[in-house]
């Protein structure tokens, strides 16, 4: 009798121990999803930038254009507050005067043949910011914050890149140009890009270093920041814009380096 009663009492510690072992876990779970859940709210000073890039994600077709591989963001505060400059090929034109600057895209798919856009139209889309390592193929880095727009949102809005249909309306993947060209006003430095990096979300058309206007030798007053790519492909004051199938002339590939240029 008295043997009995000591095993029922040790078969119910048991149970106990081993629900409250389950609870235990249970909690550690419930408390390990809250803190993911909180993670975007407070990524290190650039919240809505993970935002935006979550948002893209969802917003666009996945099947069209992978954007899985994103270059390695930083919290705004690592920025170099004074960015290197390197390069001025197509900044040196005496005649240059930015405010008259207008980029120029050339059409194919319409009777215009070019459409001219400024500053001012470029700045009423929604800005992106980027906070990235910027990496020069001659081997330095360098921490630096870009702001801009999305090159991709500028094409949409204006309805460019396509051969015929619209690239808002569930866009055909095979209607898209194979590649982009940006030149400078003078032609002087000119870069070609593989239309997939050109759609990437971090690739932007970019007018703020800092959160300040672009600096002239940062490339003023619009610039490209593809953070894929090495810094030659980075195009500093862009001037004309151009697609094309075959890969569009590219001034460090004819020099001799790679022409994807690719991190
Ligand atoms: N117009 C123009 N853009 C350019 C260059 C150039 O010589 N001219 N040099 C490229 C190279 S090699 C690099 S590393 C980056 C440097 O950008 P930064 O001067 O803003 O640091 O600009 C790129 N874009
Ligand atoms: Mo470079």
């Amino acid at each position: 009798m008295e043997n009995e009663k000591l095993i029922e009492q040790k078969i119910r510690r048991r149970q106990f121990l081993s629900f409250a072992a389950f609870a235990g876990l249970g909690a550690t779970a419930v408390g390990a999803w809250s803190l993911f859940r909180k993670l975007p709210t407070d990524d290190n000073g650039l919240p809505s930038l993970t935002r935006r890039i979550f948002g893209f994600n969802e917003n666009i077709n996945n099947s069209i254009f992978s954007h899985e591989h994103l270059a390695a963001t930083y919290p705004v505060t690592m920025a170099s507050q004074k960015p290197r400059s390197n390069g001025d090929v197509g900044l040196t034109d005496e005649d240059f005067e930015v405010d008259n600057w207008h980029l120029k895209i050339k059409l194919h798919n319409s009777d215009q043949t070019t459409l001219e856009v400024t500053l001012e139209d470029i700045k009423k889309l929604p800005k992106t910011e980027v906070c990235f390592d910027f990496k020069c193929i001659e081997g330095w880095d360098e921490i630096v914050h870009y702001g801009g727009v999305r090159l991709f949102d500028f094409l949409q809005h204006y309805n460019l890149g396509v051969r015929q249909g619209k690239t808002k309306d569930s866009p055909d993947p095979k209607d898209w140009y194979n590649y982009i060209s940006l030149t400078t006003p003078d032609g002087a430095y000119y870069v070609g890009l593989d239309m997939k990096s050109a759609l990437h979300p971090q690739t932007i058309l970019c007018y703020e270093l800092n959160g300040k206007a672009l600096p002239d030798e940062h490339g003023a007053p619009l610039r490209l920041i593809i953070p894929v790519k090495y810094g030659v492909k980075n195009l500093k004051r862009i001037g004309n814009i151009e697609f094309s199938d075959t890969p569009p002339n590219d001034y460090w590939h004819e020099r001799g380096y790679i022409y994807d240029a690719a991190l």
